[in-house]
């Protein structure tokens, strides 16, 4: 096995709601090195780029809108497995059937809102890492 990189997301539901230090502590006790990392608002472009494949479903144009709401945090982490490995720290997509114990199912809930606000995003493959690490962090591309 070698080390993987993964493209974490604290989207802007994290930063508001004071919940940054929380999922870091989380990824860092799990082992997980922090690579590089970044606070800003995500630009049209970055966010297009990013969710390319939901361009189209009716949830697009609200995801689009919550991830452009305000600032989110954008992180390189590295480790063993750390693609799959973050994504179960994170948990189910929606919050109601995110298990207890994940990031998801312990701090997020469904709100009254047309998009599933989640509190973070981890790259799905190591396709979609490099990927994805490009768009957020182009000097590591
Ligand atoms: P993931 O973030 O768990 O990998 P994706 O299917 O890639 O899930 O969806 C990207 C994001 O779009 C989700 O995290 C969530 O914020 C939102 N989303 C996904 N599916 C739906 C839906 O059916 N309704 C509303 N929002 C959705």
């Amino acid at each position: 096995m070698t080390a993987q990189r993964t493209l974490v997301l604290l989207k802007p539901d994290a930063v508001q709601r004071g919940l940054r230090g929380e999922i870091i502590r989380r990824l860092e006790t799990k082992g997980y090195d922090i690579v590089a990392l970044a606070q800003r608002t995500a630009t049209a472009e970055e966010l297009a780029a990013h969710y390319a494949e939901h361009e189209g479903k009716p949830f697009y144009p609200g995801l689009v809108e919550y991830m452009g709401a305000g600032p989110l945090v954008a992180i390189v982490a590295e480790g063993e497995s750390v693609i799959p490995g973050f994504r179960s720290l994170a948990g189910a997509t929606n919050p109601t059937e995110a298990a207890p114990g994940t990031i998801r199912g312990d701090l997020a809930r469904e709100w009254d809102l047309p998009v599933i606000q989640n509190l973070v995003h981890g790259s799905d493959s190591e396709e979609s890492a490099a990927r994805e690490i490009s768009i957020w962090f182009p000097e590591l591309g």
